[in-house]
């Protein structure tokens, strides 16, 4: 097998099986759905190889009939209820859940439809790779609808943000000829339970929508198709002007409206189950209605309404903000997303979904929950994730995110003093709503490992994850993750756990503690230490520090008054300093670098401690994972070894660079004298 990283955490790699565990394999699999382009289809043929690779062990397939002893049957609950006869003790599934038994004669394998079927049979693959062959019998079902991933793809093969080689979908414009990758990540995403991906970049270009790219993306959804990912596109607002030729692209023009929908009736000519748009208006320098003084819920209907007959939906982005000048104290682009989105509640039709990065700024290494998913309850809404590791080290740092993602999943807003989960607010459940659920950006390119790094891949595996059931635990996910991707030797497992549960812990204190953000190269690469350039600039993600005192003040009473954007519970314990979580402190409050802290120590000595705590355990990631050295093939763990190495450096740099610049700008001596002693 391949040890390139292409199959991911799908390796199957070979198991021993003898005895007991030989007669609990199957000799046959039952396939309740002969057609080709069927998921269930795919699930037949992955259960055969699956068995094979991982135990040697050749299966049988039978297209479409029942078949009594040893046997594996997948299909549809309906079409085991035709083919094989009756059933009881299956509860009501939601679309796309499934239902697995292993016990008694047979395995069975039950979709409430074919997507959840391929599921199921994977779910059952990731069984039989991880050596489960426990008697179960449960039902699993999505807690939302909206499983998607976003590409940022652009029509000339780059990628925004991307560090996994250039793009699987695109070159000079066009859509490429061989898609067999596409084919691959189709397997990667199904296996983890994602129903579609937006191909192209949220900064979009029109020419995506030449009749020749059409029949381009045509082609990439027949690829995706029979593993039940949908494909969606990303619009630039702008397109009827610089592609269609028409004079204005006013979102309440009538040949901006017939434009769309022509242009939406082509779309779904070539791709009949076309998932739906994404549309970034109005933000960093992308065209949208404000042009035309329309609102944000006017652009987002027009494609709602394009799209109606089709069923489509819009994923409108509430990444939304304006320049601003950090001479104004009350300035805050942290506000913004509420400013702009509350007022619009309930006007946005039924089938837009407003998708919310999960911070107020930009996937930064800690934030506070966006407020946001607090201010719609009328409106359908979904949380934006970032597999990609943008400004969280670019692959080139291990950072295992799903317990970042956590902080803001399991955070409970409190509107109107009532348990508000985000991770049940953007389900839908909360405010009943019907849509609703994730997206993650997630960059993958034609390198071997997909991201650029073998242990990225445990983000986009924990992503699919989360978006199935938010509340599964990190650690649980990771350590499937490992077995799939590792095998099942106990060193490797607990110390790859440890490394990974260890690694946001560690970014988060050598590059920007206490709510401080990511200090990173802000204007440009957003990569390496760089905390000059937070502030001075009109992107709004600032310090404020001077020589005497550091943080953002947006209290109600003295500050931005972003605080007040959340319900009254959460809204009183950030106001107060008291009551502010320490790795927050400096999100919500401005003060002296001798400020004390819940721990007791001073801001300054928490910056120069936590960097070199930081620093330290990303040196120990790499003195952990050489003691796994013949434990993992060399191939990968001489991949990894090398990112991990560049990580302890990376560290250093990070540590000393933050450390010398308080340390210059404040004045203030390390207590522990490291700091200025060099
Ligand atoms: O985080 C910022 C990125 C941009 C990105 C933008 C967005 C696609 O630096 O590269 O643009 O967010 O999310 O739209």
């Amino acid at each position: 097998a391949a040890e390139n990283g292409l199959d991911g955490w799908l390796r199957y790699a070979s198991l021993s099986c003898t005895g007991q565990c030989r007669s609990k394999l199957p000799a046959n699999i039952v396939v309740l759905n002969a057609t080709e382009t069927s998921p269930i289809y795919i699930a037949g043929s992955e259960l055969q190889i699956g068995l094979k690779s991982i135990y040697g062990s050749h299966a049988e397939i039978t297209w479409g009939k029942c078949k009594a002893s040893s046997s594996v049957v997948v299909g549809t609950v309906e079409q085991y209820r035709e083919t094989c006869g009756s059933l009881s003790g299956i509860p009501e599934l939601e679309e796309d859940g499934f239902w697995l038994s292993t016990q008694g004669d047979k395995v069975r394998i039950l979709g409430s439809n074919d997507r959840g079927a391929l599921y199921g049979a994977f779910e059952y693959l990731s069984m039989l790779a991880q050596g489960n062959f426990s008697a179960v019998a449960y039902a699993s079902n999505p807690s939302a609808p909206i499983r998607w991933v976003n590409q940022w793809d652009n029509m000339d093969g780059s990628i925004e943000r991307g560090y996994g080689g250039p793009s699987i979908f695109f070159k000079d414009g066009a859509i490429v000829e061989d898609l067999s990758r596409v084919k691959q990540y189709g397997r990667l995403l199904a296996s983890v339970r994602i129903n579609a991906v937006v191909i192209n970049n949220v900064n979009a270009n029109a020419t995506l929508l030449t009749p020749e790219n059409l029949k381009g993306l045509g082609r990439i959804a027949d690829v995706f198709r029979p593993y039940g990912v949908k494909i969606g596109i990303s619009l630039n607002f702008a397109s009827p002007e610089t592609l269609g030729g028409l004079d204005t692209y006013d979102p309440l023009d009538t040949s901006v409206i017939d434009w769309w929908s022509s242009v939406t009736e082509q779309l779904y000519q070539n791709v009949p189950d076309m998932a739906g748009y994404l549309v970034k208006a109005d933000s960093e320098g992308e065209p949208g209605p404000a042009v035309y003084n329309r609102t944000l819920s006017q652009g987002a209907n027009l494609f709602a309404k394009a799209l109606q007959p089709y069923g489509g939906i819009v994923m409108f982005r509430a990444f939304v903000y304006n320049q601003l000048n950090e001479s104004n104290w009350d300035a805050d682009r942290a506000k913004a997303a509420v400013d702009f989105f509350k007022p619009l509640d309930g006007e946005f039709e039924e089938n837009v979904v407003v998708q919310i990065k999960f911070g107020p700024i930009d996937f930064q290494v800690r934030e506070p929950t966006s407020p946001l998913f607090a201010n719609l309850f009328n409106t359908s809404s979904a949380i934006e994730l970032e597999v990609t590791q943008e400004y969280l080290g670019q692959q080139s740092h291990l950072v295992y995110l799903p317990p970042l993602w956590k902080t803001v999943l399991d955070f409970d807003l409190r509107v109107d003093h009532k348990p508000s989960l985000v991770r049940d607010i953007i389900t839908g459940k909360r405010f009943n709503r019907k849509l609703g659920g994730s997206a993650a950006v997630v960059n993958v390119g034609t390198n071997t490992t997909w991201l650029g790094s073998h242990l990225s891949m445990s983000n986009l595996y924990g992503y699919g994850r989360l978006a199935w059931n938010a509340a599964d635990d990190p650690e649980a996910i990771l350590q499937d993750w490992i077995r799939l991707t590792f095998g099942l030797d106990p060193t490797v497992l607990k110390t790859l756990t440890q490394l990974s549960m260890e690694s946001w812990p560690a970014y988060e204190n050598y590059s920007g503690n206490l709510g401080i953000q990511t200090l990173t190269d802000i204007l440009y690469t957003h990569y390496g230490p760089n905390p000059q350039s937070q502030d001075g600039n009109g992107w709004g993600q600032w310090t404020r520090a001077d020589s005497t005192s550091i943080g953002m003040d947006r209290t109600v009473s003295n500050g931005t008054g972003y605080s007040g954007q959340y319900p009254d519970e959460i809204a009183a314990i950030y106001e107060d300093i008291s009551t502010t979580p320490d790795d927050l402190l400096l999100w919500f409050h401005h003060v002296n670098y001798t400020h004390r802290l819940h721990s007791g120590k001073t801001i300054i000595q928490h910056f120069y401690d936590a960097h070199y705590s930081g620093a330290e355990s990303a040196q120990s990631f790499l003195t952990q994972w050489e003691s796994l050295k013949g434990k993992v093939d060399e191939e990968r763990y001489n991949h990894i070894r090398h990112r991990l190495d560049y990580q302890t450096g990376h560290s250093i740099v990070w540590r000393d660079a933050i450390n010398n610049f308080y340390h210059n700008l404040s004045g203030i001596p390390d207590t522990s004298k490291r700091v200025g002693h060099h």
